[in-house]
């Protein structure tokens, strides 16, 4: 006689990625041996992250980083460890961290780097010391193959945030879960500590289509531009809920379930926004697009915008589509 099986079947991240590549016979499973790189070294920082108060790893460096943002030995635990684990993986061209002034190449475009890595390796570090939630954010573009050696790295690195090939992100909360995206979906993974390997939990995520919580730095309210300013006002009537950790890669997270709109304006401190185009805002307009969302910078497309410098900073409004709409309703107002 039959009868059920006693266990669930468990799909680990690196299964899941080598089967939607399986779909496409001339992929060579490069994203597949990329993105288990990814799944490894988080994995790393996870535990770091999970013992920090007795690794000795919390705290200040005493050092700043190029973007003049004081540096936590966390922040460079997870940076070596990215570094480390993906330095190995030989079509890993080009790494680029929030945390480095210039590029690491591993191997350049012109003898067979194939892959640029960009990453933010511990974001919401100001969240570290207090217990709050923190994560890593990565973009996977591919060198261009129309660029001259002479040319130097930058041009394979500055494309626009459309030409990614994956992008994802790892939230070390409560649980410690993964989303990723190749372009067909978001999918979220979970890590079950008990075996070590981030598992399926959804595949083909949808961000709601609208969700009355918006999620912004309220306390630069006179700074922002007037719009935005209109648009905040413009929920105290109309039964919003707002709600702000101070970590873009939770705020995200939680947008990306929920629904409702995340915004980091331009400021008076901070004219172009304070967050990173290329390793901050375009993995996660990607995935929100990916996910039936929207993200903008207030003005264009965020992943139509082309990036001039390697740690440019970017305005992002990102979230579900009706709400990211509606803050921009509030802009083309004020153009007509
Ligand atoms: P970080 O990458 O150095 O941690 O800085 C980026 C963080 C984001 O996670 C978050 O959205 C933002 O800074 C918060 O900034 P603020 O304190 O100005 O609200
Ligand atoms: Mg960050």
């Amino acid at each position: 006689m039959s009868r059920e099986p006693l266990t669930r079947p468990i799909i680990t991240i690196v299964q899941h990625i080598a089967e939607r590549q399986r779909a496409f016979p001339e992929a060579k499973g490069d994203l597949t041996w990329i993105l288990s790189g990814i799944t490894l070294a988080t994995r790393i920082i996870e535990s770091y992250v999970r013992r920090a108060g007795i690794a000795g790893v919390l705290g200040e460096l005493g050092t700043e980083n190029i973007q003049g943002e004081v540096v936590q030995k966390l922040d460079i635990v997870a940076n070596e460890t990215i570094l480390r684990v993906l330095g190995y993986r030989d079509i890993v061209g080009i790494m680029v961290s929030e945390e480095d002034d210039e590029p690491t190449i591993v191997k350049s475009p012109g003898s067979g780097g194939k892959y640029i890595i960009l990453f933010d390796p511990l974001d919401g570090s100001s969240n570290i010391d207090v217990n709050v939630t923190i994560g890593t954010i990565f973009s996977v573009l591919r060198c261009r193959e129309d660029i001259d050696e002479s040319e130097g790295t930058l041009p394979h690195i500055l494309q626009r945030g459309s030409y990614q090939v994956a992008a994802g992100y790892v939230v070390y909360g409560s649980s410690t879960v993964l989303v990723y995206t190749t372009g067909q979906g978001v999918h979220l993974f979970t890590l079950d500590p008990s075996i070590g390997a981030f598992t399926l939990h959804t595949e083909h995520l949808q961000m709601p289509t609208s969700g009355k919580t918006y999620s912004v730095n309220e306390a630069y309210y006179d700074s922002f531009p007037d719009p935005v300013q209109k648009y905040l006002d413009w929920t105290k009537h109309n039964g919003y809920g707002q709600r702000y950790i101070g970590s873009l890669v939770a705020d995200f997270h939680r947008t990306l379930l929920k629904g409702g709109v995340f915004l980091y304006p331009p400021t008076r401190k901070n004219p172009k926004g304070k967050l990173r185009l290329l390793y901050e805002a375009n993995p996660l307009a990607f995935i929100a697009e990916q996910a039936g969302g929207a993200a903008w910078d207030f003005n264009e497309r965020l992943l139509d915008k082309r990036a001039d410098a390697l740690h440019e900073r970017t305005p992002l409004l990102i979230g579900s589509t009706e709400e990211v709409e509606k803050v921009m309703s509030f802009h083309d107002r004020g153009k007509s």
